[in-house]
Parts: C-alpha cells; structure tokens; sequence
C-alpha cells in the first residue's frame, strides 16, 4: 500500500475535533447555546477592531477560530492513559506539559494533548487537557481498594479502535475508509453514559472521599467534561452570559483584561446536574444524579517566555496573596481591582513584551522587504529590519494551560467547599511513566516556530536573521 493511501493525521484531528463537537452539542444542547453566543461576540470585536482582525488574518489564526476548541477528560488507571496516548498520537496530537492539580487540592496531574507545530495547528487547534486520577491520594484504604477493583474490570475503548490504534502504528497511517471508522470508534470513548456502573451506595461511598473520584471512577468512560470554545473578547462573553441564560463562575480566571492579551483566560459556568441510573447488587435500577460537565469559554493571548512567565506567575500570586482567600463570588470586584494594579507591572505594550524578552513572536517578510532585496545599503540586523518595515512581527498564541486557572476552574465545579488538602508531591516522573512517554515542554515549541519564522524571513529576504 502506498503514503498517499493514508489520510493525513492533521486531517484526521480536525475530523474527530467536529464530530466531537457535534456528539456534544447532542449531548449538552448549552453547549450551543454558548458556540451562537462566542460567535456572536467574535463577529463583532472583528468589525469593531480591523486592526486586530488585520494581525489575524497575518497569523492564519482568523481560519482557525471557528474550529478551536479544547475539551477535558479524566482517566483512572496508567493504562487508560498510556492508551489514550497512542489514540491520540493517530490525530496527531502529542503530550505538552505537565500540570500537578494536588497542589490545589485536586487529586489528579495532567498533560495536553495537541498538535505542536505551526502549520498543523492551523489545519486542527484541538486540544484535550487529560488528567489521570492518583488513587494513591485516597487515604480510605478501603475505598482506594475498590476504586482499583471497579477501574481493573473497565475498558474504555471499543475493540475496533484498539485494532486501528494498531494498524496506524504498524504501517504508519490509516487509509480514508479506516479513517473513517477510527473517528466514530474513538468517539464511543469520550461519549456520555447516564448509566453508573457502580450502585448508588458505592457510587456515593467514592463520592464521600471527593467528588471526581466518582465521576472518574463509577462510569463506563471518561465522559468529555467540557468543550471550550475561543473568543476574542472574554469580557464581553461573561456579560452576555446572563442575557442567554446562563450565569458564569463569579471570576474570570488568569490575567486581567488588557490591550495586549497574554496567555489565558477562562470562565465557566456550573456543572449540570444529569439524572443517572445505578444498578444495585440485585441488579435493579435506581435514579439518582451526578454532576459533571460544565461549559467553558477562553480568550487567548501571546505565549510568555520563561522571563514573561516567571513575571506572570509572581504577579498573579501577589493579587491572590493580597486578597488572602480563594477568588470567590463575594471578593470578585476586589480581586480583578487588585489583579489589574498588580498585572501594572506586566507591560502592555507588543513592542515592549517584545523588546524585553517577555513574550515570543512570528516574524514575516514584508512586501517592502522583498522590493528591498536588490538594496545593497538595507539593514540586515533584525531590529533594524523591523524599523524599516521589511520585517513585520504578530504575537505567538499561547497553545496550553495554566495550573492555577485550571484547578479555578476544577474547583469551580466541585463546589468552593469540596477543597482538600493532600501532602504529596509533585510527580512529574510517575506521570510519564504511566504516560509511557515525555511530555513535550511547551516553552521549546513555542521558541522553535519563533525561530523557524524568523529562518522564513532570512530566506524570503535572502540573508541571516
Ligand atoms: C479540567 C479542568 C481544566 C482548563 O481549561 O483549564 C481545564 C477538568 O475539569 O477535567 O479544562
Ligand atoms: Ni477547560
């Protein structure tokens, strides 16, 4: 069989990323709702600010707005994980990072799955933050007994999806009629049961230890919790919420707003409560609920290098330190006050993030700057080449998450009481043994398309920048 038998695996994600969206919008019809109501908003800001809407076309990010979206699944056992590695790596997508939740009280770590280089995030941008239950963390030795028994019995992949996880990584690719059927096959993965797989009695024994040890323990599958669309004004979601029937969590989580936006920003509104049906040990039904999905919205700005990070992560912990509690409903007006003062020392200002080192960038030859080829007196040095206009630069978007806005948004859902506090450590090494790979680190993705558009530019312009 040959290469071009196979259908390309940014194909393939950016397939399973609709169809996924689809299965959801079946399944959540919010979920909808919230699309209309992002799509709303981004039509607006981009007749609003042509300027803006100028930079995203440069930058391709205008095609890929209407199919961006992240989604989030928790898995229970190393197995789990490691499988849903190599489902993944068919779309193309690969670990990124490494995020310890435990810190915050979540007893989980996660990585995302995405793509990683520049042309294959503009063909798909879908991301999945996946986050592996540490059972070890359950202090009931009788309760972490069970939830490994239960875990042990379960398979979250259809048989078919496993023979096309392997057909892929023995001959390299999958042919368009495989293609097909692998996207409906790992479908059935992240697919809602509203039938328990536990009784209502275990069900609430693992609920009494936390929250998400149910939900990741007592069903057929890790269920897609949410489905997170981009928009260009955040702002202007989480004031139109209301408007359409929906009441966002009380704070934005990440940075404040600004002209020039950075990283992440995320809102969410609650979990909703779905009815569910447990089997009892006589195997009779008996109608409870769960909750579970929620929906998420996310305004994305320019990725940080480790200088800008370092600055970012010092700024957002002074706020939160200022305000000495957890962001909540009642201090919300307080802490985006005391964000904003903070994030002052942030610049905002492209140029200035630029300059410094905060922030990583794309570079593109200019018109001006291929006229100039033929120019023996033009500048060569990139700073000057900027200043003549032969070289333009756009922000890099950051493609991942933030830990602490990620356990904002996990508490969010369990409920501002539902925090616990556990001992352990951060286990980067488990993680990834349990992975059954590395996890990519995100700060030398971003610096390589820095630098392989500033190559682009050398060659266009035919010098060294
Ligand atoms: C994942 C929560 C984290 C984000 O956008 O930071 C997340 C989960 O609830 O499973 O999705
Ligand atoms: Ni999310």
């Amino acid at each position: 069989m040959s290469h071009q038998a196979f259908v390309d695996s940014d194909e393939i994600r950016a397939r399973f990323s609709r169809a996924m969206s689809d299965m959801y919008k079946s399944e959540v019809p919010l979920y909808g709702t919230l699309l209309e109501l992002v799509a709303e908003v981004n039509r607006n800001v981009m007749h609003m600010q042509p300027d803006l809407t100028e930079r995203l076309s440069r930058t391709g990010e205008i095609e890929r707005l209407d199919m961006e979206r992240h989604g989030a699944i928790r898995v229970g056992t190393p197995e789990e994980l490691a499988t849903i590695r190599r489902l993944f790596a068919v779309m193309g997508m690969l670990p990124v990072g490494y995020y310890d939740l435990s810190e915050a009280g979540v007893p989980v770590h996660s990585t995302a799955f995405r793509a990683v280089h520049e042309a294959s995030l503009q063909r798909g941008p879908f991301r999945v933050f996946t986050s592996l239950l540490r059972l070890e963390l359950i202090e009931d030795v009788a309760v972490r007994q069970k939830a490994e028994a239960i875990l042990a019995k379960r398979t979250i992949f259809t048989p078919r999806a496993l023979a096309l996880i392997e057909r892929f990584e023995t001959v390299g690719g999958l042919t368009p009629v495989e293609a097909d059927e692998f996207i409906q096959e790992a479908l059935e993965t992240f697919r809602w049961h509203s039938e328990a797989t536990v009784s209502a009695e275990v069900y609430q024994q693992l609920h009494d230890q936390h929250r998400l040890i149910a939900d990741i323990v007592a069903f057929k599958g890790p269920h897609i919790n949410h489905l997170t669309p981009r928009t260009l004004d955040i702002d202007a979601v989480q004031a139109g919420m209301p408007h359409w029937g929906i009441t966002p969590k009380a704070v934005i989580e990440g940075p404040p707003p600004r002209k020039c936006p950075v990283l992440l920003r995320q809102t969410s509104f609650k979990a909703l409560q779905e009815s569910i049906a447990f089997i009892d040990d006589q195997g009779a039904t008996v109608t409870g609920s769960h909750t579970a999905r929620f929906g998420e919205i996310e305004q994305r700005g320019v990725a940080l290098t480790p200088k800008g990070r370092a600055l970012y992560d010092t700024l957002l912990n002074a706020a939160r330190e200022q305000l000495g509690v957890a962001p909540n409903e009642g201090n919300a007006d307080s802490y985006m006050k005391k964000l904003s003062a903070c994030f002052a020392d942030l610049p905002d200002d492209y140029d200035a993030l630029r300059t410094q080192g905060l922030a990583y960038f794309r570079y593109f030859a200019t018109e001006q700057g291929l006229a100039a080829r033929k120019d023996v007196s033009r500048p060569r040095e990139l700073e000057a080449l900027i200043k003549a206009g032969h070289i333009q630069y756009e922000p890099l978007v950051y493609e991942d998450f933030l830990p602490v806005s990620a356990a904002g948004i996990f508490q969010s859902n369990l409920g501002d009481t539902a925090q616990a506090h556990y001992a352990a450590t951060s286990s980067r090494e488990q993680f990834q043994q349990a992975l059954g790979a590395t996890v990519l680190d995100e700060l030398a993705l971003y610096e390589q398309t820095q630098q392989r558009s500033l190559a682009a530019c050398g060659k266009t312009l035919g010098i060294t920048v």
